[in-house]
């Protein structure tokens, strides 16, 4: 995949209304669609983790990204990004990673610290925008030890692996064509 396909595809999997711009809205929009995967009270503690995080992300992106600050991100101003960052782990690690352990905590409704296939298809499919048959697709291969559980750690390896390399399980969770839109 070419640097700038793949800075597409990510730009669309978070450009959660498809107007061809990212804002606020689209992170509060995922935010909500994550909760609503778990029928998450959106006042309980874990759900308001999840919206926090989520606008915090945003905050970050806009601060680094949003260059001429109209409350926008637009694809030109991603694309000048993602040039010069998607090879750098600090900034994935630091901007994504706290969203997606509030998700993820959500998602595990026992709170064992790891989730079966049916929590893991929900969180991907919500957080990810992936459909059902690539998340089913994912599964075995992002639950590397094979014990039929994901942990945090599995979980974060295979969307690291596709952010920063655009390869990997995390291609069938952000692959392109996971939106119906
Ligand atoms: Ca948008
Ligand atoms: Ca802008
Ligand atoms: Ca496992």
């Amino acid at each position: 995949m070419t640097e700038k396909a793949c800075a597409r595809q990510a730009f669309d999997h978070w450009d959660e209304d498809g107007d061809g711009r990212i804002t606020a809205a689209d992170y509060r929009a995922r935010a909500h669609r994550v909760i609503d995967a778990f029928s998450a009270d959106p006042q309980s503690d874990r759900a308001r983790a999840v919206t926090e995080a989520y606008m915090r992300l945003w905050e970050r992106m806009a601060a680094a990204l949003d260059v001429d600050k109209d409350g926008e991100i637009s694809f030109a101003e991603y694309l000048n990004w993602f040039h010069g960052h998607t090879k750098r782990n600090g900034d994935f690690e630091e901007a994504l990673v706290p969203a997606l352990r509030t998700a993820f905590t959500l998602a595990d409704a026992d709170r064992d610290g790891r989730l079966d296939q049916e929590e893991f298809l929900r969180l991907t499919i919500a957080a990810s925008g992936s459909d059902r048959d690539r998340a089913e697709q994912a599964f075995p291969q992002i639950d590397t030890d094979g014990d039929g559980w994901v942990v945090f750690d599995e979980y974060i390896d295979a969307i690291r692996s596709f952010v920063v390399e655009g390869e990997g399980a995390g291609k069938l969770l952000v692959g392109s064509g996971a939106k119906s839109s």
